[in-house]
C-alpha cells in the first residue's frame, strides 16, 4: 500500500484511495482539463476541492504542491521510478497523464509534437487573453473607464478564435479524427468564454462556426459532462 503520509498537502486533504492519482481542483477551466482527461481515460483518482471561497489555495499545504497559489495539480504515487510525483500547470499535467497512460496523445512523433504545439497555444494564448477578457468583461475590470484594456482582448481573443476556427475546417477535432489533449485543453476554456463569462456577442461567435460546431460535439462527451463537475463544488 502506498503511503502519501509524508506528503504535507495530505494534511489537509487526506487521501482515502493512496494508490490513486490524487487531484486538487476546483470546476474552473483550468480545472477542468484534468478531470475531463481522468474521466476519459479511466485512470483511477481521487478528487479533493480546493475551495477558493476559504482561500484553500493559499494555504501552505496547497504551498507545498504549488507554490503559484493556482488549480489544478496533481500527485501521482506511482510516478517516475515508483516514486510520487507532484505536478502543477495543467498543460504539464495533460502531457505527463497522456503519457502515462498511452491515451489521448498521437504515439507518431510528428503528430505528436503538432498536438503539443496546439496544447501551447491554448496554454500561451487561448487562456491568458480569455482570462483577461473575462476580468474586464464580467469581473472587477468591467466597471473601469477607460475600455481600450477590454478592447485589447476583445481583439485578440477574436483573433485567436479565428485561428482556431479555420484550423477546424474539414476536422472533427483540432488533430482531425483523433481526439487528444489539445481539445481538451481548449475547449473548456471556449465554453467557458460563451458561458460564464457571457462574452458571446462580445467576440461575436457566430463568426466562428467551425468552433461551435466542435464545442457542441465537446460537450456532448460523456466523461466532458462529468469532469465539468468534478471535484464538486461545497
Ligand atoms: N497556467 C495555469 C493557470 C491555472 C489557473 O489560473 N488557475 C486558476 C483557476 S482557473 C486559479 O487557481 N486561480 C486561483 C488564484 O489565482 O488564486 C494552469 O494552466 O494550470
Amino acid at each position: 500500500m502506498t503511503d502519501l503520509s509524508s506528503l504535507p498537502i495530505t494534511k489537509k486533504w487526506p487521501a482515502q484511495h493512496p494508490d490513486r492519482v490524487q487531484l486538487y481542483s476546483l470546476p474552473t477551466p483550468n480545472g477542468v482539463k484534468a478531470s475531463i482527461f481522468l474521466e476519459e481515460t479511466g485512470l483511477p483518482y481521487e478528487p479533493h476541492l480546493v475551495s477558493f471561497s476559504t482561500n484553500d489555495q493559499m494555504s501552505p499545504e496547497f504551498l507545498s504542491l504549488n507554490p503559484n497559489n493556482k488549480i489544478p495539480a496533481i500527485v501521482d504515487p506511482h510516478g517516475p521510478g515508483g516514486q510520487p510525483l507532484a505536478l502543477f500547470e495543467s498543460g504539464a499535467i495533460l502531457l505527463y497523464l497522456a503519457e502515462k497512460s498511452g491515451q489521448l496523445l498521437p504515439s507518431d512523433p510528428a503528430r505528436r509534437y503538432e498536438t503539443i504545439q496546439w496544447l501551447m497555444f491554448q496554454m500561451g494564448g487561448i487562456g491568458p487573453m480569455f482570462g483577461q477578457l473575462g476580468f474586464f468583461h464580467k469581473f472587477a475590470g468591467r466597471d473601469y473607464e477607460d475600455k481600450r484594456p477590454r478592447d485589447r482582448y476583445v481583439a485578440e481573443s477574436k483573433r485567436l478564435l479565428s485561428v482556431l476556427n479555420q484550423r477546424l475546417v474539414g476536422r472533427d477535432w483540432i488533430m482531425g479524427d483523433e481526439y487528444t489533449i489539445a481539445d481538451i485543453a481548449t475547449f473548456p476554456w471556449v465554453g467557458n468564454l460563451v458561458g460564464f463569462y457571457e462574452a458571446g456577442d462580445l467576440v461575436g461567435i457566430q463568426d466562428y462556426p467551425e468552433v461551435t460546431r466542435v464545442l457542441q460535439a465537446f460537450r456532448a462527451r460523456p466523461a466532458v459532462k462529468r469532469g465539468l463537475e468534478i471535484p464538486k463544488r461545497a
